[in-house]
């Protein structure tokens, strides 16, 4: 047993019985929803989770483990510190596991962790991707790479347009990282259903997506797959609202020099307020969509 990885009981017992098993995110907690929103949707999401068939499993560092399977204390924790925690991508985890620190998983660290444990579904909102202006700010987020060496499916609800669309679909296609619209042909922009930008393929049941997957695995290919579920219509936002927040986000956080790991935070934080709150309500709908679509995922694959 890795001395770093620790692996609650009851995520144990269900890898264990070949339950179905949904990998969950902190950084979506810690740095991507305010205080107290953020711990309230956790929780809600693992719930849902369970309503649909599933075992939910939220991943963060913990006092120097990687800890697969948190618990409700352990979620407020991350939840009230929020930016005081470390945003842990996969350059981050030597030094905090080193150090015994605690830190929040974003798409990249949630993988390693569940691919370590044996979980093979990990629902969240939506990923780091190629930022717009990466041509010369080179900012690629870590979690492209991760899909392309990880085998864990991630499903999210497409990219938003804080990033440069069109580049993360070529960066994934370079990686072999196969893009799956759910009952889409178009990718979804998070906050949207259209990105005007087409997914790899279009697949109708969880049944479908799961038997691709577990393809992907008997091929012996290493990377992951990257589900995108759209937002249900009844909580998609206005898109001019949406992109010209966006845009006013991107032109603050240009003006005040924010790059690296705290630009993808910065930029959520700003759009949540621009918007009077209207996005962090869409957010919060569009992560419990993909929480229901994951378990029904893991649930086919487990049959
Ligand atoms: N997008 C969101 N909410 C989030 C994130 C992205 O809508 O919380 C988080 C995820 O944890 C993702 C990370 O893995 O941001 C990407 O950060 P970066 O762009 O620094 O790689
Ligand atoms: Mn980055």
């Amino acid at each position: 047993m890795n001395p770093y990885l620790h692996i609650a009981q009851n995520i144990r017992a269900a890898l264990e019985a070949h339950q179905p098993v949904v990998a969950l995110e902190s950084t979506i907690i810690s740095h991507g929803m305010p205080y107290p929103q953020n711990v309230q949707t956790a929780l809600a999401v693992e719930n849902i989770v369970r309503d649909n068939g599933a075992v939910p499993a939220t991943i963060a560092i913990i006092g120097g483990k990687l800890t697969v399977g948190l618990t409700p204390d352990q979620i407020e924790h991350l939840g009230k510190a929020g930016l005081s925690v470390p945003k842990a991508s996969r350059r981050d985890l030597p030094v905090l596991l080193a150090q015994g620190q605690d830190g929040a998983t974003t798409v990249t660290t949630t993988m390693i962790g569940a691919a370590m444990a044996g979980i093979r579904v990990f629902a969240t909102g939506g990923i780091g991707g190629v930022h717009r202006g990466a041509q010369t700010t080179m900012d690629i987020s870590a979690d492209l790479e991760e899909l392309a060496q990880t085998p864990v499916m991630v499903v999210c609800a497409g990219a938003k347009s804080i990033l440069d669309l069109g580049l993360t679909l070529e960066y994934l296609e370079t990686k072999g990282v196969p893009v799956i619209g759910y009952r889409t042909k178009e990718l979804p922009a998070f906050y949207t259903t259209h990105s005007g930008f087409e997914v790899d393929y279009r697949l109708d049941t969880p049944q479908d997506i799961a038997r691709a997957f577990a393809v992907q695995r008997a091929m012996g290919m290493p990377g992951g797959m990257l589900v995108t579920n759209p937002i249900p219509d009844d909580f998609s936002m206005d898109a001019q609202t949406i992109n010209q927040s966006i845009d006013q986000a991107i032109r603050e956080a240009d003006q005040q020099g924010i790059h690296g790991k705290a630009l993808t935070p910065f930029l959520l934080d700003r759009i949540q307020r621009i918007t009077g709150g209207d996005s962090l309500r869409a957010n919060i709908q569009l992560v419990y969509n993909n929480a229901r679509l994951g378990a029904q995922i893991a649930c086919a694959l487990a049959q």
